[in-house]
């Protein structure tokens, strides 16, 4: 995208002059430890995550035989990520992102059912736009309540409009990208049709909700839920990029598969050729280091910034949309888009809700208390001006 027409030097640059030249492009890049990004929904990977990455930089599951050690782990990491979704055995892989695995279980779902018509709620991703564009899917949108998740009334009649045999797969959001919300999967899933693929998007859900005292039903407890996406570079604290793709079973891989002679392993099942996998050991690393009641407290630490934000945003006059269900908070306001404009003159990096505005804060890890008490007077100053 970039329109400036620079040729490739033709002698190297010496080693000094490189790392100035680093240094200055790094030095033009925001960064999470200044805690000062209050909406983006990655984080400063963990330590043993970064170390991990670096150790295994040039591993490529795309021919997984050479990387034995890395493939090991990739199965482990999915084992576990599984079992926290509620399923013994899952199969699946780890790729790039939400996005990837959003259009990949979409493009399994239309391989299975041979259908073409997706619902989906209106609080989906726009991965989920892109997977109905590429894949040639046709979009039937589903209305949310007022508590901002799916409506399953409306589901029902947007059902009505398609006989069973032209759905290809149901969509449903655990945590939702710009209120956090999370949809009734289990009443989703009893008024689809048999049969019909379920995909869950919990890329930035699931690695919060299986740590709160969430009663919810959301995951492979619902038994109609075939696939989901959930991203350990997201709250996993892994580093970019990895998502990961989950199934019910292995079966289901194979209808994509296409033949890879030449390579190590007969068959290819993933979009992505060579696969950036060096995210895979970090992802262990950091699962491993962390354990479930790591990750609890990283959590629990969230939630008391994000309630705390919510107070101090409430004092100021700007109430939360909704009480907060995971570490995302929207505070409504008139002009999300100037005020975002004006924080960001002022150093600060929040994202904006549209319908209804808001202003949107992500709670990551890298922010901390100190933070928001400079962010609130820095903010209560501007509203004043
Ligand atoms: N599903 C959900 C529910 C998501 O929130 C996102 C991304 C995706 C899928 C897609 O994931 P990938 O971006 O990994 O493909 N949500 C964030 C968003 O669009 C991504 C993000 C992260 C944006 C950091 C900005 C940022 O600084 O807001």
């Amino acid at each position: 995208m970039v329109g400036l027409v620079v040729e490739m030097r033709e002698k190297g640059m010496g080693l000094p002059e490189l790392v100035e030249e680093l240094l200055k492009y790094h030095r033009m890049d925001e960064h999470f430890s200044k805690g000062r990004i209050l909406g983006s929904m990655c984080t400063e990977p963990h330590p043993v995550a970064r170390a991990a990455h670096m150790l295994f930089i040039e591993a490529n599951l795309g021919n997984p035989r050479l990387y034995r050690g890395t493939a090991s782990m990739e199965k482990e990491v999915i084992g576990d990520l599984g079992r926290l979704m509620g399923l013994d055995e899952p199969a699946g892989y780890i790729l790039s992102g939400g996005t990837e695995a959003n259009i990949t279980a979409l493009y399994l779902a239309k391989k299975k059912t041979g259908g073409r018509y997706v619902v989906y709620p209106k609080s989906a991703h726009f991965s989920i736009q892109k997977a109905i564009k590429l894949l040639d899917l046709k979009p039937l949108p589903v209305e949310l309540t007022e508590e901002y998740v799916m409506d399953v009334d409306h589901l029902r009649k947007r059902l009505e409009e398609v006989s069973p045999g032209r759905l290809a797969a149901a969509v449903a959001v655990a945590g939702s990208t710009e209120l956090g919300t999370v949809d009734p999967v289990d009443e989703i899933s009893s008024a689809l049709p048999p049969g019909v693929p379920l995909h869950v998007d919990a890329a930035f859900g699931g690695f919060v909700l299986p740590f709160l005292p969430f009663r919810g039903k959301y995951n492979f407890e619902v038994d109609g839920v075939t696939s989901m996406t959930v991203d350990p570079h997201k709250m996993g604290l892994s580093t970019i990029p990895s998502g990961a793709l989950l199934l019910r079973g292995f079966e289901d891989f194979k209808r994509i598969a296409v033949s890879s002679p030449y390579l190590t392993e007969p068959f290819a099942y993933t979009l992505a050729g060579t696969r950036a996998s060096a995210a895979v050991a970090a992802t262990w690393a950091v699962m491993n280091h962390l354990g479930r009641e790591g990750y609890g407290r990283v959590v629990e630490e969230c939630m008391e910034n994000t309630r705390f934000l919510d107070r101090g945003m409430t004092e100021l006059g700007f109430p939360h949309i909704i009480e907060p269900v995971i570490n995302v908070l929207a505070s409504g306001i008139a002009d999300p888009e100037g005020l975002q404009r004006r924080l960001e003159d002022a150093g600060w990096y929040v994202s904006k809700v549209c319908k209804p505005p808001a202003l949107r804060f992500v709670l990551m890890p890298h922010v901390k208390r100190r933070h928001l008490e400079e962010f609130l007077k820095d903010f209560e100053a501007l509203i004043q001006t």
